[in-house]
């Protein structure tokens, strides 16, 4: 009989990243109703202070519905440069514990802590000290999630935000399972939620009524995923330095839009967003994908493939712009829309690869 190791995973996620960060650094807006984002009519929010959320406000809203929620929110424009270094900031106190980090964002990564560079045997203690350590380094909170698997450490790092930790031991994740309503599944996005609610699927007790076999035949593959995360069942590793193929952006509007200006306003930011992403890491692609949803929920991709990366902002978005702007005049009214980019030139290798190499 072979015996399974268990993991020690944790999921580190800072609270209201970027509007935390803008708090910290102009206290006159600690306290304070916070939206990060561009204040224009056509802008949206990236992220929202823990009082601006009490209103309602949240990311991906509207700059316009904010406004109408709570007239005395705060806009801030983004500072990327910022949260770019504060981000190496907290990956640098994870390298303190572990090499095993695999970040997913500016402001969240997994980290497996199963053999720690302290050999302190308790994950807990790990993620109290490493959220200690963020805030005297950083001035900002973090929370973390605790567990022995990717999935069951990120839907915990969402039990005690903001500026909590929470851990699910193996003999406590069906209990916690069973009690996750659908929607809050990471994995299970707002479609499938839907979905599944129409099924009566409406909590993971629901979810683990369903045989692997019926699951797959009503969503194809995903159907043996969603199977095992209901079982707390999720064998990914932490990949440290996982290569990025592709990074991507998208949008679901309030509304349908059938508006070519407004399609192309929406462009314009998702690819800022997405060039944002190549030029933090460095890398720039050669094919940029735009994607449509229509109202009737059928999809469109349209492609284009340059024969250099894009490295310049502006010819990111301007590629972008000529594909959403082939598809027009529509017939249907849009309710999603994506930028992707992929294909990326293979970075030369820097003076440091060299001298590691002995060249
Ligand atoms: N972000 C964005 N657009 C989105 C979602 C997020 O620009 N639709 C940015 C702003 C966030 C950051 O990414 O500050 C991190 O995203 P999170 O989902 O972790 O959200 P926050 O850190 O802001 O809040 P939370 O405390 O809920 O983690
Ligand atoms: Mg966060």
């Amino acid at each position: 009989m072979t015996v399974k190791k268990v993991r020690k995973i944790i999921h580190v996620d800072m609270d209201a990243f970027y509007a935390s960060v803008e708090q910290r650094d102009n206290p006159s807006l600690l306290g304070k109703a916070v939206a990060v984002g561009y204040d224009g009519k056509r802008g949206v929010v990236a992220t929202a202070s823990y009082e601006a959320r009490k209103h309602g406000i949240h990311s991906a809203m509207p700059t316009s519905v904010a406004k109408r929620l709570y007239p005395d929110i705060i806009f801030i424009a983004p500072r990327f440069d910022v949260y770019r270094s504060v981000s190496k900031q907290i990956r640098s106190i994870f390298a303190e514990y572990t090499d095993i980090i695999e970040p997913v964002s500016l402001d969240e990564a997994y980290l497996d802590v199963t053999v720690n560079k302290h050999r302190i045997p308790s994950a807990w203690t790990v993620a109290q000290r490493i959220r200690d350590k963020i805030f005297l380094v950083t001035g900002l909170t973090a929370s973390a999630g605790v567990s022995y698997n990717k999935f069951l450490a990120k839907s915990a790092s969402d039990m005690r935000k903001p500026n909590g930790q929470y851990l699910i031991t193996p003999d406590k994740s069906e209990a916690f399972i069973r009690t996750l309503p659908i929607a809050q599944f990471h994995g299970i996005g707002p479609a499938t939620t839907e979905k599944m609610l129409q099924l009566g699927i409406k909590t993971g007790s629901d979810l683990r009524n369903w045989s692997r076999e019926d699951l797959h035949s009503k969503f194809g593959k995903l159907g043996y995923w969603y199977f095992d995360i209901a079982h707390g069942e999720d064998d990914r590793p932490v990949q440290a330095n996982r290569e990025r193929k592709s990074f991507s952006a998208e949008t679901t509007f309030l509304d349908d839009i059938s508006d070519q200006v407004q399609a192309e306003n929406s462009i314009r930011s998702l690819a800022n967003e997405v060039w944002e992403w190549m030029d933090r890491d460095k890398v720039y692609g050669r094919t940029v994908t735009v994607k449509i949803k229509w109202a009737d929920f059928e999809q469109s991709t349209r492609s284009l493939t340059e024969k250099v990366p894009l490295v310049a902002r502006e010819d990111f978005q301007n590629t972008a712009l000529t594909l959403v702007n082939s598809v027009f005049p529509i017939e249907r009214k849009i309710r999603l829309l994506g930028v992707g980019v992929s294909n990326f030139h293979s970075p030369q290798p820097s003076a440091t690869d060299q001298l590691e190499l002995g060249i």
